[in-house]
């Protein structure tokens, strides 16, 4: 390990451990002071299991080009980067009206989580785009067989939308079915991404664990019915699972001018 190495390992956190959602933490959060903030029963066990009841009902599609698979319902910014920003925008309202069918015959934790952060101050909305319209936010996702090591950071893989203005990422997720196991956990790391970390990139979106080399971490443990916020350009992955484990979830982005955008 050279000098030079030693110098990325970045040690933000003023704390290793889980904090509940304030004004202050979600401030802290987003200065990655802090590595992760837990709702606790955010939803009750019945919201999670009508809402996991009619994901079952739907199809689920895996991302092209991510291993291991993941798969989910609704559309992502993501995926439409080598497509196009008007084919993203023309299967945003088939998207939205097949999400607002499934949280109408369950509950709505895109609408409970956004009243959360206003409720810490925070001017909240969903992202959207000059001349197209609003984006779509909130994916039922699967990730049962983990994760690569990655960052999630609209500015890097989007050019030329609304969120790739954002200064700060963080995700949201609420956990709706996890097998009664300790496994599938989510791990993240005291070391930020930064540019001289591309060479460390295997494929579409993980890196080599050269990157977290020395780097603290903390491993969060999903319960059904907590929401997990943590900042995305923090390096992290997920655990297999050995098992079911599907969530809610959309990204959160700061804009420069303190507004707070949800997209998937
Ligand atoms: O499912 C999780 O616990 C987190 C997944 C993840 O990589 C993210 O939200 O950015
Ligand atoms: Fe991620």
């Amino acid at each position: 390990m050279t000098a030079a190495s030693n110098q990325i390992k970045s040690t933000l956190w003023e704390n290793k451990q889980e904090y509940p959602l304030t004004t202050e933490t979600l401030k802290m959060l987003l200065e990655h002071r802090i590595p992760l903030i837990r709702l606790k029963e955010f939803a009750t066990p019945e919201e999670c299991e009508m809402l996991y009841a009619q994901s079952q009902l739907l199809n689920f599609n895996a991302y092209q080009d991510v291993s291991p698979k993941i798969e989910k319902v609704g559309i992502t910014v993501f995926e439409y980067n080598s497509i196009s920003k008007g084919d993203y925008f023309k299967e945003v309202e088939r998207a939205t009206k097949l999400r607002n069918s499934i949280t109408a015959a369950s509950f709505n934790p895109l609408e409970r989580i956004m009243a959360k952060f206003r409720e810490c101050g925070a001017k909240v909305r969903i992202a959207s785009e000059p001349s197209y319209g609003s984006y779509y936010a909130g994916l039922i996702r699967k990730i049962e067989h983990g994760t690569q090591i990655h960052i999630d950071f609209a500015p890097l893989e989007q050019s030329g939308w609304e969120v790739c203005t954002i200064t700060a990422q963080l995700s949201w997720t609420l956990y709706l079915k996890l097998s009664p196991n300790n496994h599938g956990k989510t791990c993240i790391y005291d070391r930020l991404w930064q540019p001289s970390d591309e060479q460390y990139k295997l494929d579409s979106y993980g890196y080599s664990d050269t990157v977290i080399a020395d780097a603290d971490a903390i491993a969060f443990q999903p319960y059904v019915g907590d929401v997990l916020l943590f900042n995305t350009t923090n390096f992290h992955y997920v655990e297999p699972m050995h098992g079911q484990r599907v969530a809610f979830t959309s990204m959160i982005g700061l804009l420069p001018n303190g507004e707070i955008i949800f997209w998937s």
